[in-house]
């Protein structure tokens, strides 16, 4: 009688760390696959604005800074304090760069050191999301000061520049 419940538990238990062992690999395995192609693996911030990257999806239209697109919303008006974040939404390789100027200059003025991540902030100058592959998300980054600031594509401008107005 006290062996039948003794290799019962034996049994259990052997069971138990099997499935331990299987969810731990899962586990594993799924990080792996999220942890990927470096940039690309972020996620969408909880809170924030996030903004759209499509050169099919956003087309052309005039503000007072003139043409903007390629970028949902072209023109980001967001609140001091929140973060922006940007995200391709197409199948095209894509930035989201700052241009220091006060009016977007007629030529690409995006460098290549935009395909490199730099900058936490907008109000930095020369913060870019580095290389944007479809699908991947940016740094988060942060609207420490008011200001209005430029930003386009690396690959695309001016076809693809926009607007950051924090205020
Ligand atoms: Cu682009």
């Amino acid at each position: 009688m006290p062996f039948r419940p003794a290799f019962y538990s034996f049994f259990e238990m052997s069971r138990k760390i099997f499935w331990l062992i299987c969810s731990a690999l899962t586990a594993v395995a799924t990080g792996c696959t999220a942890g990927a192609p470096g940039a690309s693996n972020r996620n969408a911030l909880a809170s924030g604005v996030l903004v759209g990257e499509s050169l099919i999806r956003y087309g052309q239209t005039s503000s007072k800074f003139g043409m903007v697109g390629g970028f949902n919303p072209g023109i980001v008006v967001v609140a001091h304090g929140t973060p922006v974040q940007f995200h391709n939404e197409d199948s095209f390789n894509h930035t989201a760069s700052s241009i220091s100027a006060a009016a977007f200059p007629p030529g690409n003025p995006i460098g290549d050191a935009a395909l490199s991540q730099s900058g936490t902030d907008v109000s930095q100058s020369g913060w870019s999301s580095g290389l944007l592959l479809p699908n991947a998300f940016s740094q988060p980054l942060q609207t420490s000061q008011t200001g209005t600031f430029l930003f386009g594509c690396f690959f695309h401008y001016p076809i693809m520049r926009g607007v950051i107005i924090v205020q």
